[in-house]
């Protein structure tokens, strides 16, 4: 089966890449594509670039052009729920756009028409992440991530995202990524390791944390990769 896996920052693919070893490169639409082979899927391993309109062309890339089959995003989040602290693991089991807004005409917030407000993760995906996080014996939380073009670096904006989504982390691809292969129905899994709490520390955590915990998230995918059947 062929693999996507994406992330949206450099610092979140480089150890995919390592991992993989030999890969070959291909430019596309103003990015670079990289694919190889690990345990024996084909892969195709991208950072989008920050932000919901970038990853949105990167996944469907991914599956348009480059034709994976099912598709893992790994990569940092903003913590939201007190139980998660820098450096855990959370997948998504669904996921919202914080940011999209057209509730001047009475519609929830994230949702627009003939869309939803939130999008269902896979469930055999997350059982597969469940598998390997007791097999590596560490704690793997799932959750609501809400996604939005903002850095959000506010108690006030992070408590809003809590109160109105029920959220438990944050960033800045996970949904835009989620509405393609839901499209395109291509089977996907979120993953993100926290960096930052999106408090007034949070631009300060993110850069100490970006390297280690994007490290964490890759690691536990790439197991997650070990154990997807061909
Ligand atoms: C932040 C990255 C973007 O791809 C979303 C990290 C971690 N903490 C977050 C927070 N709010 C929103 N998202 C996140 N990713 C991009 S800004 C830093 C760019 O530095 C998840 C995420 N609190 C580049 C150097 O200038």
């Amino acid at each position: 089966m062929k693999i996507a896996i994406m992330g949206a920052m450099p610092e979140e693919i480089e150890p995919i890449l390592k991992k993989i070893g030999t890969y070959s490169t291909t430019k596309y639409a103003l990015n670079n594509y990289y694919e190889g082979r690990y345990a024996g899927h084909d892969i195709v391993v991208a950072y989008s670039k920050i932000g919901k309109v970038f990853s949105t062309l990167t996944a469907a890339s991914m599956i348009e052009k480059f034709k994976a089959e099912l598709l893992l995003f790994s990569g940092v989040a903003g913590g939201i729920n007190p139980s998660l602290k820098i450096g855990d693991l959370i997948v998504a089991n669904a996921l919202c756009q914080h940011d999209l807004d057209i509730t001047a005409f009475g519609h929830p917030h994230g949702f627009v028409p003939e869309g939803s407000q939130f999008i269902n993760a896979e469930k055999e995906l997350i059982a597969i992440a469940n598998d390997v996080a007791s097999d590596m014996n560490i704690k793997l939380q799932e959750g609501i991530i809400a996604t939005g073009d903002q850095f959000v670096h506010s108690q006030e904006r992070k408590d809003w995202i809590s109160a109105t989504f029920n959220a438990d982390a944050l960033e800045m691809e996970g949904t835009s990524v989620a509405v393609v292969c839901e499209a395109l129905q291509v089977p996907f899994l979120i993953l993100r390791a926290i960096s930052d709490t999106a408090d007034m520390d949070a631009s300060f955590n993110f850069d100490e944390f970006l390297e280690s915990s994007a490290q964490e998230s890759a690691t536990f995918i790439m197991k997650m990769v070990e154990k997807i059947g061909n």
